[in-house]
């Protein structure tokens, strides 16, 4: 028996299935309510909180079975130089006379959560750390894609460097405007998962994040937060700007 489908649950559905879809790896596309209903052995009225319910379940289904596929290991395609993409795209969930202008002096990067060593980094401190290169393609969930170089410290020495509880299920990001996200332990200790200090060889503008921005060719651009200013270890998730609104959280690329 199918139930009544009201249109936000339309609209989550239809967020559902272009989430799964978009993956390679993603299991729910096409999915109609009827499969759902069968899936769920639910009984799907016109009750929101069933749907809704059902609906955050196959989301966190989705989310486990593309973390059980994620190879720590396999790396994202890296490109030549002469294939870099210009100009290069900003996006953010403003316009660009929005971006904010942070002053590198002023700013700290803190450290909340399962983690030893809680002492902010200044710039001063992180450009002293080894940093590594890539030339590796931004996925914008929107439907458009462009080369990048990018340069900074890897998440994994970094969060190793400061004690971090590599256990813990989650990294959360805070950033410098409202945004916020955050990823799987094992994307963050992926060796392609950059603490981004450099955009083209030069230093980050504030266009592209500066002073620190998250650089994970692992997963879509939303889940690539600029202008970080705290990172948090921790076992519940943090979701996100996107994520929160329906996006899937785990979104691999
Ligand atoms: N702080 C912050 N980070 C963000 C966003 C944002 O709005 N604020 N947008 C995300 C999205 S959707 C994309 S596609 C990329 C865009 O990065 P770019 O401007 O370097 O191309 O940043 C991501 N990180
Ligand atoms: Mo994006």
């Amino acid at each position: 028996m199918t139930g009544i489908l009201l249109p936000e649950h339309h609209k989550q559905l239809g967020k559902l299935q272009q989430n799964a879809g978009f993956s390679r790896r993603g299991m729910l596309g096409g999915l109609s309510l009827g499969a759902l209903t069968m899936l769920t052995g639910c009984d799907l009225t016109d009750d929101h909180n069933v749907i809704d319910r059902t609906l955050r379940a196959m989301l966190r289904f989705n989310d486990d079975v593309q973390a059980a596929l994620f190879s720590p290991y396999r790396l994202a395609r890296t490109f030549r130089r002469d294939q870099i993409t210009t100009p290069f795209r900003f996006n953010a969930y403003y316009p660009m006379d929005k971006i904010p202008q942070i002053d590198a002096n002023d700013w700290q990067l803190e450290l909340a959560g399962k983690v030893v060593n809680k002492k902010p980094w200044s710039l001063q401190d992180l450009l002293v750390l080894p940093q590594e290169s890539q030339i590796t393609r931004h996925i914008c969930v929107e439907g458009w894609s462009q080369i990048g170089e990018w340069r900074g410290i890897p998440l994994g020495d970094f969060l190793r460097h400061v004690g971090a509880d590599l256990t813990a299920r989650y990294v959360g990001f805070n950033c410098g405007d409202d945004y916020y996200s955050s990823i799987d332990m094992p994307s963050a200790l992926h060796p392609q998962t950059i603490l981004a200090l450099e955009f083209g060889q030069v230093p980050l503008t504030a266009t592209w994040g500066a002073p620190l921005r998250l650089r994970i060719p692992t997963k879509l651009g939303f889940k690539n937060p600029k202008y970080i200013t705290a990172i948090t270890i921790t076992d519940e998730n943090p979701g996100g700007y996107w994520e929160d609104q329906g996006y899937n959280w785990f979104s691999g690329s």
